[in-house]
C-alpha cells in the first residue's frame, strides 16, 4: 500500500495534496466542507491587515476550456475578522493561512497574529499578479532582496512558505534568496500575468483589466518553474521543500510535479465546479504508486532531474 505521508516544517500531513489559496476557502463553512476531502492541508484565501472588497466584476472568466483568467482583487475580511471567524486550532485538517501585505512590517504583523491564533505555518503571498499596491513598485517575488526581507520579517514566530510568481526571468534565484532568508518551503507558481479581450465590447473581459492565468493550460509552465527552483536549490546546497502548483487537474499531474522534484502540491482552479475532485486526485496518486510498485513519495521524487 502506498504511503502518502509527508512532513512540512515538522508538521505531519496525511498526504501531499493541498488545497491552493483562492479556491473554496473564503469562509469557515467552505473550509469545513473541504476538510472532509482526502487532503493534506487547506490554505485560506489571502488575508490582509485591513478588509478588502475586491475588484468590480467580472472577476474570473474561463478563457479556453479548463483555463481561467482572474482578478479577484484580494477580497477578504481583514486580519481581525479572520482571526475571530476561522478556527486554526481545531478540526482534523491543518489550515494554513495565506498572508498578503505591502511591506515586510505588515507581513510580520500578519504572521505574528496568525501564530498567536494557533497557526502552525503560514504561506506568504509574495506574488499576486495584479495588485494596485506593490512593494516599491514591484512584487516582492520579483526581487530577491525584497523577497528575502519579507521572509525574514515574517518567519520569526512560525515557519513560512514563500509563494512565488512565474512572472520573472529567473525564479530559481528568488527561491534561493527566500530559502536563505529562512523560508521553510517554497510554493510556485502563482498565476501568470495575463489579459483577455472581449472583441464585441472592445474592452478587457475582466473588471480590473489585467488578470492572472490559471488552470489546465499553465501546467507545463508550472512544471518548468518548479524544475528551475529544484535545480537552483540543489545547486545552492539547500534542501528546502518545494510545493508545486499550476494546472493540476488529476493524479497524473501530481505525479508530474513530484517527478520534477516537488515534495507537495496544491490544487486550485480545477476544483471550481468540482470540489470532490480533490479526493479523486489523492486516491489516484495512491493508485498510481501501487501500480508502479512505489511505497513512498521519495521513491520517485525528482526522477526527471536525471534528464538534465
Ligand atoms: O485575489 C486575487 O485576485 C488573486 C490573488 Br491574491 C493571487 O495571489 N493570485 C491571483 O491570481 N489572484
Amino acid at each position: 500500500m502506498a504511503n502518502l505521508q509527508v512532513t512540512l516544517a515538522g508538521l505531519h500531513l496525511d498526504n501531499p495534496v493541498m488545497l491552493a489559496s483562492g479556491i473554496l476557502d473564503s469562509t469557515p463553512g467552505i473550509l469545513r466542507r473541504m476538510s472532509k476531502m482526502k487532503v493534506g492541508a487547506l490554505i485560506t484565501k489571502s488575508i490582509s491587515i485591513k478588509p478588502r472588497p475586491g475588484y468590480p466584476g467580472p472577476t474570473a472568466v474561463e478563457t479556453t476550456p479548463g483555463t481561467w483568467i482572474n482578478a479577484m482583487g484580494l477580497p477578504n475580511p481583514g486580519l481581525n475578522e479572520f482571526v475571530d471567524e476561522f478556527s486554526l486550532t481545531n478540526g482534523s485538517v491543518t489550515i494554513i493561512p495565506n498572508l498578503v501585505a505591502d511591506t515586510p512590517d505588515e507581513f510580520a504583523k500578519l504572521a505574528d497574529a496568525v501564530a498567536v491564533a494557533g497557526a502552525k505555518i503560514a504561506e506568504i503571498n509574495l506574488s499576486c499578479p495584479h495588485p494596485k499596491a506593490s512593494y516599491k513598485g514591484r512584487l516582492a517575488a520579483q526581487d530577491p532582496r525584497a523577497a528575502a526581507e519579507v521572509v525574514e520579517a515574517a518567519s520569526t514566530k512560525l515557519p513560512i512558505i514563500a509563494k512565488l510568481t512565474p512572472n520573472v526571468t529567473d525564479i530559481g534565484e528568488i527561491a534561493v534568496a527566500c530559502a536563505r532568508a529562512g523560508a521553510s518551503a517554497i510554493s510556485a507558481i502563482n498565476t501568470l500575468a495575463a489579459i483577455d479581450i472581449d472583441p464585441e465590447l472592445e474592452r478587457p473581459i475582466l473588471g480590473n483589466g489585467y488578470g492572472g492565468l490559471s488552470g489546465a493550460g499553465i501546467r507545463p509552465i508550472g512544471l518548468r518553474k518548479v524544475l528551475d527552483i529544484v535545480q537552483a536549490l540543489t545547486a545552492a546546497n539547500l534542501d528546502t521543500p518545494v510545493i508545486g502548483m499550476g494546472g493540476i487537474c488529476d493524479a497524473d499531474d501530481v505525479v508530474r510535479y513530484i517527478l520534477c522534484g516537488a515534495h507537495l502540491v496544491q490544487v486550485g482552479t480545477t476544483l471550481a465546479g468540482n470540489p470532490e475532485q480533490l479526493s479523486n486526485i489523492t486516491e489516484g496518486l495512491a493508485d498510481w504508486m501501487d501500480r508502479k510498485g512505489y511505497q513512498n513519495l521519495e521513491d520517485f521524487r525528482g526522477r526527471v532531474l536525471e534528464w538534465f
